[in-house]
Parts: C-alpha cells; sequence; structure tokens
C-alpha cells in the first residue's frame, strides 16, 4: 500500500474488499477506508500501556528490594549483537521494521544468520566510554542483551558455542568488562534475556522457518537450556541488578513461576521484570515507548527508542529531539514510572553520535533538575497539558512545559497551602511572588521562560 497525499492505493485483494464494504454499507471506498483507520487509531490509543500479564507481581508494590530502582528512575537500555553487522539491510535490500528482528523480517536460515559470527569483531568496543555516557547521562542502572531472539550470546556461556567468545574473532567477554567498569563508575547492572524467543535454538520459539513448530520441546528449551543460562548470568558477573525478560508468549505460569524462584534463589536481590509473563514480574513493564495516559498505581518502566530501532540500524535517522526526551522522562516520572531509554550500537562498538549527543544533554539537564526526577513520586497536578508534577516531603516541583504569557503561572489546584515558590535552577532559591486569586495559586515567574524545554518551579507545601 503506498501513500501520496491524499491518495491512497490499495492492494487488489484490500481494494476488493473495501469496494465489497461499500457496496455492503452503500458508503465510497474513501468512506470504509476512513472509517476503519479510525477505528484501528482508536483501539490502538486504547490499548493499556502496561499489557495484560506484564504487571507487577501481586505484594511487590511494597518490596524494599526496589527501593533503589524507585528512586533511580532513569536507566539505559543496550541491544547490541550480532544484528548490528547487517544493520537492518540484507542482501542489499532495507528490511522493515526494527534492526534486530531482521532474521525474522527475512526468515533468515540460520546456518546463513550465525555465519555472521565469523565477521563479528567490535574492536572500538570500550565498556569504559559506554558506562561513563550512562552516567554523564544520569542513567542510574545500565541493561544490555545478553542473548536476543536471534540467540546469540553475547557472554561466555558454557551451555552452547554459539556466543561472542567462542564463535567470533573478538573472543573478549563484553559482559565481563561491562560488569566491572559498572561496579568501578556506580552504575547497577543488569542483564535482558530472551526466555521464549530463541530463533537459533530448535526448541525455542518462534523460528518456524527452520524448525517446526511442532516439533518443539518448548518445556526442554526452558528447562535444559534457558536455566542454565540465567544461572550462568548470576554466577558468573558479580552483582546484577535485574533480569530483563521479554516477550512472555507461550511461557506458562509454572515457567514463569520457576524462573522467578530461580533467579531469587541464586541472587536474592536480583529484580524480574515484568515480561517475564503471568503477572510475576517484580514490576510492570509497558509496551514499547509507550506511557500511560494517567499516574498508575504500580511500579512500572518505559523501555524506549531515541530512534525507532534497538538494534542498530543504518537507514534510521529519525531521532527524537531532546526536548521530547527529557518531557517524556518527566511525563513518565510524574505519573510513578521508570524510563529505560536505548541505544543501539554499532557491530564495531561504537554508540551512534546523534544517541550520544542527546544523553549528554539529557545529563545536563538532570545536572540542574535532578532533584525534581530522582527519588520522587507523582504529585498532585496530573492530566494538564501546560505541565506535569512530582513531589517528596514537603515540596512540590511544577514543570511548567508551556510558559505562559507573562510568566505568570496559574498553579491548578494542589489543596496544600503554598508556603514559598523559587526556580529549581536558582541556587539561591529566590522567592518568586506568589498571589492567589481565590481558586488557586499564581506564581509570577520571569516573561521569558527560563528553560524551554522545561522550567521546574518549586512549591515548599505545608504537610
Ligand atoms: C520486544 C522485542 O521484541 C524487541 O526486539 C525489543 O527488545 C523490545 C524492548 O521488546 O518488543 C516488544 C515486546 C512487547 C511489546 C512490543 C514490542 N508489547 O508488549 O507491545
Amino acid at each position: 500500500m503506498t501513500t501520496e497525499e491524499g491518495a491512497i492505493r490499495l492492494t487488489e485483494a484490500l481494494q476488493k474488499r473495501v469496494n465489497a464494504l461499500a457496496k455492503a454499507h452503500g458508503g465510497t471506498a474513501s468512506e470504509v477506508v476512513c472509517y476503519l483507520l479510525e477505528r484501528a487509531l482508536r483501539e490502538l490509543n486504547a490499548r493499556p500501556a502496561i499489557a495484560e500479564g506484564r504487571s507487577q507481581r501481586e505484594g511487590a508494590r511494597e518490596d524494599p528490594r526496589l527501593d533503589w530502582w524507585r528512586a533511580a528512575r532513569f536507566g539505559m537500555f543496550i541491544h547490541w549483537g550480532l544484528y548490528a553487522i547487517p544493520a537492518g539491510v540484507w542482501k542489499g535490500e532495507e528490511i522493515p521494521g526494527i534492526g534486530e528482528w531482521i532474521m525474522y523480517r527475512a526468515r533468515i536460515p540460520m546456518a546463513e544468520y550465525e555465519q555472521l559470527a565469523k565477521e563479528f569483531n567490535p574492536v572500538k568496543f570500550d565498556a569504559a566510554e559506554w558506562v561513563s555516557l550512562a552516567k554523564k547521562a544520569g542513567q542510574k542502572y545500565l541493561v544490555i542483551t545478553s542473548k536476543h531472539h536471534d540467540g546469540f550470546c553475547m557472554y561466555k556461556s558454557e551451555v552452547g558455542d554459539y556466543n561472542i567468545v567462542d564463535a567470533t574473532p573478538f573472543g573478549r567477554d563484553p559482559m565481563k568488562e561491562l560488569a566491572a567498569e559498572c561496579e568501578r563508575q556506580g552504575i547497577r547492572f543488569g542483564f535482558y534475556y530472551s526466555q521464549t524467543q530463541d530463533w537459533h535454538h530448535p526448541d525455542g520459539d518462534a523460528n518456524d522457518w527452520d524448525y517446526d513448530e511442532g516439533e518443539k520441546d518448548f518445556a526442554g528449551y526452558i528447562d535444559n537450556y534457558v536455566k542454565p543460562q540465567v544461572r550462568e548470568l548470576l554466577t558468573n558477573y558479580g552483582p546484577t541488578c535485574l533480569i530483563w525478560f521479554d516477550t512472555p508468549k507461550r511461557i506458562t505460569a509454572e515457567q514463569s513461576s520457576s524462573l522467578l524462584h530461580l533467579v531469587h534463589e541464586i541472587q536474592p536481590d536480583c529484580l524480574v521484570s515484568g515480561r517475564l509473563g503471568n503477572t510475576l514480574g517484580d514490576y510492570a513493564s509497558a509496551g514499547d515507548n509507550a506511557i500511560p495516559e494517567e499516574a498508575v498505581d504500580v511500579d512500572w518502566e518505559t523501555p524506549a527508542t531515541i530512534n525507532d530501532t534497538w538494534g542498530f540500524k543504518t537507514h534510521d535517522h529519525n531521532w527524537k529531539s531532546t526536548e521530547d526526551l527529557i518531557r517524556k522522562l518527566v511525563d513518565i516520572v510524574s505519573k510513578g514510572g521508570n524510563y529505560l531509554l536505548n541505544v543501539g550500537p554499532t557491530a564495531e562498538g561504537v554508540i551512534p553520535q546523534p544517541s550520544v549527543d542527546r544523553l549528554l544533554a539529557m545529563g545536563d539537564w538532570l545536572k540542574v533538575n535532578g532533584e525534581a526526577v530522582y527519588e520522587t513520586t507523582p504529585g498532585p497536578i496530573q492530566g494538564v497539558d501546560w505541565c506535569r508534577s512530582t513531589v517528596k516531603p514537603g515540596k512540590v516541583y511544577l514543570h511548567v512545559f508551556e510558559w505562559p504569557e507573562g510568566g505568570e503561572i496559574k498553579v491548578p489546584e494542589i489543596d496544600k497551602e503554598v508556603a514559598k515558590a523559587y526556580l529549581l535552577a536558582d541556587p539561591s532559591c529566590t522567592a518568586l511572588p506568589v498571589s492567589s486569586d481565590g481558586d488557586g495559586v499564581i506564581v509570577k515567574g520571569p516573561a521569558q521562560a527560563p528553560d524551554a524545554i522545561d522550567t521546574v518551579i518549586v512549591l515548599t507545601v505545608e504537610g
């Protein structure tokens, strides 16, 4: 289906169906297409940000093991693997969709795809550089793909030789180097692990072009491959802050539960993400780049991309602006969530410069405004487009996205007495004039927005 401004050319099959519907309902083809599109978009928007089965396990909401994670609010996600070599192009053809799915999208035979390992040699990989970028960005934890759906292990596994140490000229274990560097720089280190989909393993989920789905011993794959690998990851790399499982389809509640207990048996403080499935995760996982309309009373996290892919793609230059990224971080935190923002390094081991630039800019903003993000909880002002709010005891942080004409901020009702208002960026905390017009507090700020992206006004409140 191709589009030119105002005109949609449908495939023949679709055209036939639309014409039949138009005839049946006495409308025009365009009316039918518009109706169907609007309905699809409504359903899309109506889909909850936190899907069924990926929410937080009963009882975990009060679990003190999550306190560091709740306070952290902002983490770095890293999708890195063999898929960074084709980088979205296979045999000269651009393969649509997220880069790390190229084997699936192009139905690449496993025997062909695994040849990529022979040329994977990221000589420019520098663990210290990656971790210091996370630190400068203000990201408190780092989660990297130890094994994604393609089944290639980016760590030294004794359970199979389809791994970076045994199968590539690189021969080093980047997970070892990153774990050590995170320890050194005070960043918490975690693993992404694809527990259901494994397009390399004959019993793993989803490769139906090399293997017969009906023949698969998925339970055996979980018990004899996944569990030994999870044990390796939680045994050989020091303290692991969390395991980020993914796409929990085909996994039973028993299997999710046994994985959860395996993780907590080996490292009791290691958290397990909501995509463990069957609502057994230590915290809830929202859909990719999905942000709930309003605050959610669970511990939740949104995994997000800076462009439109997780794994590196040569031709994906659709980078979000720094303003967009900072406002998404604040929007998520103001609703009680964590923001796990991704980078997709190249096959040489380099994080794309557009990602570096935006993360450093976010870090600069957080150096000034971090007090209104870290260790905060959702504020009293919700569902207002021009601002967001976060709180700490005795303080309400008003995040002003759209600065009002003349700098007169009409603070929506917060049913608390405002003792003082000042700009968070003002080291002298000079009081701003506060008045009341009977139905709310008015704070008189500078005529121009001190920070066009998000100016934070601190309201000190009684009780
Ligand atoms: C999954 C992966 O398939 C993808 O490659 C990436 O790792 C991402 C972080 O997670 O993609 C998903 C998983 C779940 C949803 C959407 C994309 N979902 O629940 O809507």
